[in-house]
């Protein structure tokens, strides 16, 4: 047997600090948009998995929170999910942004790292190459090199698309031989309806600052399918803020705000189902939800 009738399959996951790149990178390697990302840190939320299909192998990646110091019950519950990733995974790519200093955050990161490196290969990621000259870059590899050992070091660009496919390779060199896992053609083993949420909840993340990002929350509650129409599908959700006066700020002068965030979800919606929508959105308050185990557990944590 060649080596190019080896077929592997198998799971990566991207790790990092909040805001380094991990979702944006995982869509571009996936070739579509499976996870929402934005220049809010710890966006993501869920281990999220992005199915890569190649001729020689299927590469599952599961796109991690950014992992950070957690100040609520919602970031320990996240934090936890990576570790927990971590022991599930046939390699480990660590991400960190050419525009910032390696610094204490991914130097705990790596601290972490170590202990399951013994097993797992963890490859060094230097992300977002497109916002630095190129010595910056082999700076940045050289510095990233002083806190572990890695199996290989990377330099990509999500938005150039810089060396994705060299990312994509090294990553299935890691994995196992194995058959295909999933169905050709499937990107993601998310639900609809959580994909659905989170469009929402990414449009909402727009133009919003300081603590509330952190404070939104989006649920469907329901998708039905218009009784007297076949070709439009009636979505109802709901956003979660957790004071009034977020709710205030949210929903915005006269619904202006609110209505901008519906007519920004509802154009990616209707990309995701082929199908036009009705998205009826309201905005509800779960008092301090992240720190609050009963609601968390409503809200799928
Ligand atoms: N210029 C540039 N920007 C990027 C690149 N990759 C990601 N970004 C931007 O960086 C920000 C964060 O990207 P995300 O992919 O959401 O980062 P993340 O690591 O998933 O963040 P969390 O989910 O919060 O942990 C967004 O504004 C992206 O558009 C890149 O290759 N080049
Ligand atoms: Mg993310």
């Amino acid at each position: 047997m060649t080596s190019s009738d080896v077929h592997r399959s198998g799971f990566a996951c991207f790790v990092g600090r909040p805001n380094a790149g991990k979702s944006t990178l995982t869509n571009r390697l996936v070739g579509s948009k499976v996870a929402i990302t934005s220049s809010k840190p710890q966006t993501t939320r869920h281990a999220i998995r992005g199915i890569v299909h190649r001729p020689d192998a299927q590469l599952i990646i599961v796109d991690t929170p950014g992992l950070h110091r957690p100040r609520t019950l919602l970031g320990r519950r996240l934090n936890d999910l990576v570790y927990e990733t971590w022991s599930e995974v046939d390699v480990v790519g660590f991400c960190v942004p050419a525009d910032q200093k390696v610094g204490p955050g991914d130097k705990f990161i790596a601290e972490q790292l170590k202990k399951v490196a013994r097993r797992t290969p963890v490859l060094g990621i230097v992300t977002k190459t497109d916002l630095v000259p190129k010595e910056q870059v082999a700076q940045q590899l050289l510095d990233l090199q002083q806190v572990m050992d890695f199996a290989d070091l990377v330099p990509v660009s999500a938005v150039d698309s810089f060396q994705v496919d060299v990312l994509s390779d090294l990553l299935v060199q890691q994995l196992p031989e194995g058959p295909q896992l999933y169905p050709d053609g499937e990107l993601t083993d998310e639900p609809e309806t959580t994909l659905i949420a989170e469009l929402i909840r990414e449009a909402a993340l727009e133009g919003v600052r300081d603590e509330l990002p952190h404070s939104l929350a989006v649920t469907v509650e329901e998708m039905i399918p218009r009784e007297d129409r076949d070709d439009l599908i009636d979505v109802h959700a709901v956003v979660y803020v957790e004071r009034q006066s977020q709710k205030s700020i949210v929903i915005g002068k006269g619904g202006e705000r609110l209505r901008a965030v519906g007519t920004q979800a509802r154009k990616h919606i209707q990309a995701l189902l082929g199908s036009k929508i009705y998205l009826d959105l309201h905005v509800k308050v779960a008092k301090d939800w992240q720190r609050d185990p009963r609601q968390l557990r409503k809200l799928g944590f």
